[in-house]
């Protein structure tokens, strides 16, 4: 697997794993949804995040939770950019967790260094944003839209689809420009996938370094942690701690978290025993 991730003019070291903090700038996110839409608090969040060890602060102005409402192109500009920023005076790499090709363009010119995008750059539009703007890529599967993708979650092998969309996607990518050293993937846990789908991914996550390329896992908090410990949103870091030190053990190189300092402890005691 290669251990380089390019975003923009920025390298991302991958031989130890990063963590990627989450920064919702929204109404209405599971998580932390309504906290950071004021613009001070949202930058105070993210550079608590840098000061706690993210290598990647990953800015989100639309929520994709499941049933989420949709956020106009100019409230998701509005969010966005101003973080966005301000972020790009700060040694760290900016995402920008976006669909729209609008949003990208304006967000790389602002200095996000990667593009965070859970429709795998499908929206017209989107692979040439992001192959003129140069920056990095997380390509992420998902089944379904948001609104409904938790209804009815169906696969003959969740594996061998992941797999083979990913790989799909890395070539959609390559064949666009965007050179396979600016891309990750990630398989999308909880996107169109019931709890037996995503503890397959997981126990797969070493088939999924498509091509190569550093995988991305996003696994804090989310709902098939509710189902496994039976416990709410809040209560959840114990068990996301778990599965990032799985996903590490499985390969994954990029750990999206909300909760950066104890994930980052996890990471570096996971780098000493493993060798790193
Ligand atoms: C993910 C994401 C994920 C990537 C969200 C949440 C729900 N992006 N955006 N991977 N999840 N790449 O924050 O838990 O798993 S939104």
């Amino acid at each position: 697997m290669s251990a380089v991730l390019r975003c923009g003019d920025r390298r991302l070291e991958l031989t130890r794993p990063v963590v990627m903090g989450v920064l919702n700038v929204t109404a209405d996110s599971f998580a932390d949804g309504g906290r950071y839409l004021d613009l001070g608090a949202a930058i105070e969040r993210a550079e608590r995040m840098v000061a706690d060890g993210a290598a990647i602060v990953d800015v989100g102005g639309e929520s994709t939770r499941p049933g989420a409402a949709p956020v106009p192109l100019d409230e998701e500009l509005r969010r966005v950019l101003p973080v966005v920023r301000h972020l790009a005076e700060v040694p760290v790499v900016v995402s920008v967790d976006t669909s729209k090709p609008e949003v990208m363009r304006a967000a790389i010119d602002a200095g996000a260094g990667l593009v965070n995008d859970v429709r795998a750059l499908q929206a017209p539009g989107a692979l040439e944003a992001v192959a003129r703007g140069g920056a990095g890529i997380c390509l992420m599967h998902m089944q379904g839209e948001p609104a409904t993708m938790q209804q009815a979650p169906a696969y003959g092998d969740v594996v061998t689809e992941v797999k083979a969309f990913l790989e799909a996607r890395v070539q959609a990518c390559t064949a666009a420009g965007i050179g396979a050293e600016r891309i990750c993937v990630d398989p999308g846990f909880g996107f169109g996938k019931t709890l037996e789908h995503n503890l397959q991914l997981l126990r797969a996550l070493p088939q999924l370094g498509v091509a190569g390329r550093p995988v991305l896992v996003g696994l804090s908090r989310k709902s098939m942690l509710g189902a496994l410990i039976r416990r709410p949103v809040e209560e959840r870091l114990a068990g996301s701690l778990a599965l990032a030190l799985w996903a590490l053990q499985g390969g994954a190189r990029i750990i999206r978290t909300h909760d950066v300092g104890p994930t980052r402890d996890a990471l570096s005691v996971w780098t000493a025993v493993s060798g790193g």
